[in-house]
């Protein structure tokens, strides 16, 4: 059984580590049935299990334009582009500390679990967090920054000391449930997926949400440092044993994001870092070039290293059924990414281009039927014109 902590609000790693990946829940969720559209019902014998990530928040020095070039162009960058990415005078650069969620082993947070090659275009994306309806999501989270963090999910059902997020519910002190997880320290979140965090009636056979820091009441340093990760729920009855989608062939993950690192907790740190001493934060060209439009943290098409002109840091196949999760975080721009070259289907509308709100994701299946090396970008000017465009492959 569970063991309590020596704090009652506040669980130990200890928790976690009885549980294990795939231990039985105790809950015995309401089965999927009765609703419309191509799914069947549940699969006789799905048994709901607990699943465990272990995540910590760490401080990364993350580029925004690795290849320090425009890779969608072929060309050096232009001047208006340079004062996005280069450094010197009042211009940080591309280069900035950045706090991100890594997915580690086990409780001991000394392992990283290693991203394969064909997930490295997701860039400062957080690990995929997966369930099916009906299971029990656990996240051992450890704080590795040196600024208090935390996770709060969307979608999932939460209680108050599992929602990551303060908020005045009149508690105080030490009896808050709901204070951040501070630098050092490490906190257990429990999050059940009942039916309402899985697919509706007119979704496909997983839904995506998102998870991002919330230390704070209504501040967003820590989402402009970089901590938000996707959560995908699969249809109960419909997922592999992993809690990924089944009959999905590819899982795409696209961030548009504009990073102000402007509002980064992370920006004295980078001032200190990469700025010259004459530095005069007074001017606005210094602020507003530290507004960082991207895809998965990339600006003009840049990528993990062995992305070039002719290789984009993305891969599909022709013909296989591609889920593509596009979001955003809460900030002050919508946008509109838009695929060259092949069409999705949304809740069975058609369209290339879909509407990403702040904090929301939008799930779109292609099954795409145009090979090539295609443009994938805001069709927001400004975004586009300042980083937020990217590429990919149809082999
Ligand atoms: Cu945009």
């Amino acid at each position: 059984m569970i063991a309590k902590s020596v704090h009652p609000r506040r669980r130990v790693i200890g928790w976690a580590a009885a549980l294990g990946v795939g231990a039985v829940a105790a809950a015995s969720p309401v089965a999927f049935r009765g609703e419309a559209g191509p799914s069947p019902g549940p699969k006789p014998g799905h048994r709901p299990v607990t699943r465990v990530y272990y995540i910590a928040a760490d401080t990364v020095t993350w580029d925004y334009a690795r290849q320090c070039r425009n890779l969608v162009t072929g060309k050096p960058f232009t001047a208006m582009e340079e004062r996005l990415v280069s450094q010197g005078g009042n211009l940080l650069g591309s280069v900035f500390e950045k706090a991100i969620y890594r997915q580690y082993t086990d409780k001991t947070f000394r392992k990283l679990v290693c991203r394969p090659k064909h997930e490295e275009y997701m860039g400062l994306l957080g690990p995929v967090i997966r369930a099916e309806v009906g299971d029990t999501i656990q996240v051992v989270f450890r704080n590795n920054t040196p600024f208090p963090a935390s996770i709060h999910p969307h979608g999932v059902f939460y209680t108050k000391e599992n929602e990551g997020a303060p908020g005045n519910n009149g508690s105080w002190g030490n009896d808050r449930l709901d204070r951040p997880v501070e630098p050092g320290e490490t906190y257990v979140y429990t999050w059940p997926v009942p039916e309402r965090a899985g697919p509706g009636p007119d979704d496909p056979s997983s839904v995506g949400w998102l998870y991002h820091d919330h230390s704070m009441d209504m501040g967003v340093p820590g989402m402009h440092a970089g901590m938000v990760g996707p959560i995908v729920i699969s249809r109960r009855g419909q997922a592999r044993a992993d809690g990924s989608p089944a009959g999905v062939d590819r899982e795409v993950f696209a961030l548009f994001n504009e990073f102000d690192e402007g509002l980064s907790s992370y920006r004295e740190r980078n001032i200190e870092r990469f700025g010259d001493e004459d530095l005069d934060a007074s001017s606005e060209a210094f602020w507003s070039a530290l507004r960082k439009p991207s895809v998965n943290g990339y600006m003009f098409a840049n990528g993990p290293e062995g992305t070039t002109d002719t290789h984009p840091a993305l891969t599909i196949r022709k013909g296989e059924l591609t889920r593509w999760y596009s979001l955003t975080l809460g900030e002050r721009d919508v946008h509109s990414p838009h695929w060259h070259g092949n069409t999705v289907a949304v809740r069975g509308h058609r369209a290339d281009v879909v509407s990403v709100l702040p904090a929301t994701v939008v799930t779109a299946d292609m099954r795409a039927d145009d090979p090539g090396i295609w443009l994938f970008h805001c069709h927001v000017d400004r975004h586009m014109m300042n980083g937020m465009i990217t590429r990919y492959q149809v082999v």
